[in-house]
């Protein structure tokens, strides 16, 4: 931390402990790959079980008050009952996310689909979810479509275009005051000639066709190698148009893994670009953070305590840096100068400011520590006994 003045501490201690990150429901569960489920023995069984996982992340991190859903995975008769559930634990529920992609009927899609009475059945589960989130009090419906084709000629790309937009108009014209749709794209899988919103261009032309309360959502998973994250981002925040963010992280493809893990350089640079559009008083942004990560292979509440600690390390570094010095050096050409700005912050290790942060907050310097030794671990590994 040596090279840190004072006012990058300054400015880490006084936000990093602001962002906020919902977690997944689906992270808490067993998971596995296509070819094969694990069984993890301190896995949630159930979904009280999961929003408990949920809680204990929070109470350990302080900074994920908010759980995400998936439907049907995640389906209750008794929605008025999970919200108090998951309030009496000491948090909220997140962003909605419908599921159109396990049915026998998509086999050629959901919303894109040709036949007029799957897209309704898909247009009418979207609505189930803008009522699930009204229910719940959550204010975002998150939809990432499976849709897409393996086969060239499989299907007609400006038919489903059209199909696509017609179908989320009638779901988007429900949505009422804070409520939001955010798009979120992905360039391959389950589909892999075509995927009907293959990059952030088509999902935020989608949001833009469809209106205000639509924006899009970055997946980190959901790129092609070399792709330029952090260059998207800054677009979008550009353009009023980043909605939502999943972390994860990966080395070939949408791999799941745990965030910051495999490129953590990229995702301090991502946090860059947020940090600056935060310092910019012409940007308006509203992003919701979430993590979308499903590891098979790792026990799931420590997982997923790592992920965050890891996305409050990246945001540290990057509230570190010296931003009005990096706008002189570009505005210098001084290419050296301001990368080394950039290393700056990024080589300096924030672990012990972070500590500082969560003390501060009535937290324990070190989540994963604490979550290992803890009580709250023990019920979990007694879930197989
Ligand atoms: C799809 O790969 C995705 O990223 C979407 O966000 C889904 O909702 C999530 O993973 C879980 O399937
Ligand atoms: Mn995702």
């Amino acid at each position: 931390m040596l090279n840190l003045s004072s006012e990058a501490r300054e400015r880490v201690l006084k936000n990093v402990m602001k962002l906020e990150v919902e977690t997944p429901s689906w992270g808490y569960s067993s998971g596995g790959t296509r070819f094969f489920v694990y069984d993890d023995p301190t896995a949630a069984r159930t979904l009280e079980e999961k929003i408990d996982d949920a809680a204990v992340v929070h109470k350990y991190t302080g900074i994920t008050p908010a759980v995400a859903l998936h439907i049907p995975w995640d389906k209750t008769d008794d929605w008025p009952g999970l919200k108090q559930y998951a309030e009496s634990k000491g948090i909220r529920i997140g962003a909605i996310n419908p599921n159109l992609f396990q049915k026998n009927e998509y086999l050629h899609g959901s919303v894109t689909n040709y036949d007029p009475a799957v897209r309704a059945q898909a247009v009418d589960h979207l609505l189930e979810c803008v009522q699930i989130m009204r229910d719940t009090g959550s204010p975002v419906l998150s939809l990432w479509l499976a849709d897409g084709t393996n086969y060239p000629g499989q299907s007609d790309f400006r038919r489903r275009k059209k199909n696509l937009i017609d179908s989320l108009s009638k779901v988007y014209k429900e949505l009422q005051g804070e409520e939001r749709i955010l798009v979120e794209y992905k360039m391959f899988e389950p589909a892999f000639y075509h995927t009907d919103i293959g990059d952030w261009g088509m999902a935020t032309f989608i949001a833009q066709a469809l209106g205000e309360r639509a924006q899009t959502l970055v997946d980190l998973g959901h790129h092609a190698l070399g792709t330029n994250i952090e260059q998207i981002v800054a677009w979008l925040l550009d353009m009023g148009m980043l909605g939502g963010f999943h972390f994860n992280s990966k080395k070939y493809a949408d791999d799941d893994l745990t965030t910051g893990s495999v490129n953590p350089h990229e995702l301090f640079l991502i946090f860059c670009e947020l940090v600056k559009a935060d310092r910019d008083p012409e940007i308006q942004s509203n992003v919701v953070y979430m993590i979308d990560q499903a590891h098979f292979d790792k026990p799931k509440v420590d997982g997923m305590i790592q992920s965050v600690q890891n996305i409050q390390i990246a945001y540290a570094k990057a509230l570190a840096v010296d931003y009005d010095a990096l706008e002189e050096a570009q505005m210098n050409g001084d290419i050296i100068a301001a990368e080394e700005i950039l290393n700056t912050a990024y080589n300096a290790d924030v672990r012990p400011l972070l500590a500082e942060a969560r003390e501060q907050a009535g937290l324990d310097p070190s989540p994963l520590e604490a979550y290992l030794k803890s009580a709250d671990r023990e019920i979990r590994v007694a879930r197989s006994k």
